[in-house]
């Protein structure tokens, strides 16, 4: 058996090719990295890669994550400026024995030492996007949201071996404060692979996610004997109820989850969510989530108009 299994529909690409790579026994870490660098190449994506929106300062700065379930090696970088492929220098930084974390300029100068593609990741596209929010800002005094066409990548590989290992790459919030960093590259919130178990990753408020160590805690319950959808559920509903006896509100937070069996699942307590998986079983295909009222989650494959349209939206021309 093996899989994959991705954070929104903007995933689908790039696990088609990812999934190919499975097909052929190809090994999880390399079929991810191919999956995730699809998505971060990809222009008309605004939160993964090139084509990313800037931060308040108009400084692209993006994150990535990657974590091995066999070894449990992890590697990340945050706030790293001018690279085009952040997944592969976040899973070139797991195989060193300590300094698997980098931030910033660090992560700059061991990409460059280790000779990443180095490329103006702020688009014109991206530009025209920034002046706009700013512009409405300015008039309407708006509070920014995350889902401001923003959604991280994160992904979940199973290969023939049983090998279990997870991924995350953002651009993080649009507009966000220069140095901040939500959950994705942090091994636990962002991401977590177990080879004994399975994998998850997370998307939404990194602030809120990260306060339920979420992608660790849907392996945990899967662990215990959950499905993955019972983990993704019960992770998912826990904390957005925790955060609003303590704090009035939950961000927004959606989860998807692959166990070692290739069996999958998703929750989100957010209208609009999507995901894209594939397995021995399933072919590429893209799922619509649905929250009904008991905060149990229901998905149905996407059809083609959605699709047509999602893909319409991403490329139209910004209207400044
Ligand atoms: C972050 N979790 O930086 C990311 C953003 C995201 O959909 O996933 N948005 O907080």
């Amino acid at each position: 058996m093996h899989g994959i299994i991705a954070t929104w529909r903007m995933a689908k690409e790039g696990i088609e090719q990812g999934f190919e790579q499975l097909n052929q026994n190809g090994k999880a870490s390399d079929a991810i990295e191919t999956a995730i660098k699809a998505v971060e190449d990809f222009p008309y994506y605004k939160s993964v890669g090139y084509g990313g929106l800037p931060n308040e300062d108009q400084v692209v700065e993006l994150d990535a994550g990657y974590m091995d379930g066999d070894t449990f090696d992890v590697g990340a970088i945050c706030a790293i400026k001018d690279f085009a492929n952040p997944i592969s220098i976040a899973k070139k930084l797991s195989e060193e024995k300590v300094n698997n974390i980098l931030v910033s300029y660090g992560a700059e100068k061991y990409a460059r030492e280790h000779h990443f593609e180095e490329k103006e990741m702020l688009t014109d596209r991206a530009k025209a996007f920034y002046r706009k929010k700013k512009k409405e800002l300015e008039q309407q005094a708006q509070e920014l949201k995350p889902y401001d066409g923003h959604d991280t990548v994160g992904m979940v590989c199973l290969d023939e071996n049983g090998t279990v290992v997870a991924g995350t790459s953002t651009s993080g919030l649009f507009m966000k404060k220069p140095g901040r960093v939500g959950d994705s590259p942090f091994v636990g919130s962002g991401f977590y692979a177990d080879s004994e178990v399975g994998g998850a990753t997370a998307t939404g408020l990194g602030e809120d996610l990260m306060k339920g160590c979420i992608s660790y805690e849907i392996v945990r319950l899967m662990k215990e004997g959950l499905t993955p959808q019972e983990a993704c559920e019960k992770a998912v509903n826990d904390l957005d109820a925790s955060l609003k006896k303590r704090r009035t509100v939950a961000g927004d937070l959606s989860v998807v989850a692959m166990n070692n069996k290739g069996e999958f699942g998703c929750a989100t307590n957010i209208d609009g969510f999507s995901f894209s998986v594939a397995t021995s079983d399933v072919e590429p295909t893209v799922y619509l989530v649905t929250r009904q009222g008991d905060g149990h989650c229901t998905f149905e494959v996407a059809s083609k108009e959605w699709l047509d349209e999602y893909m319409r939206v991403r490329m139209a021309p910004v209207e400044e």
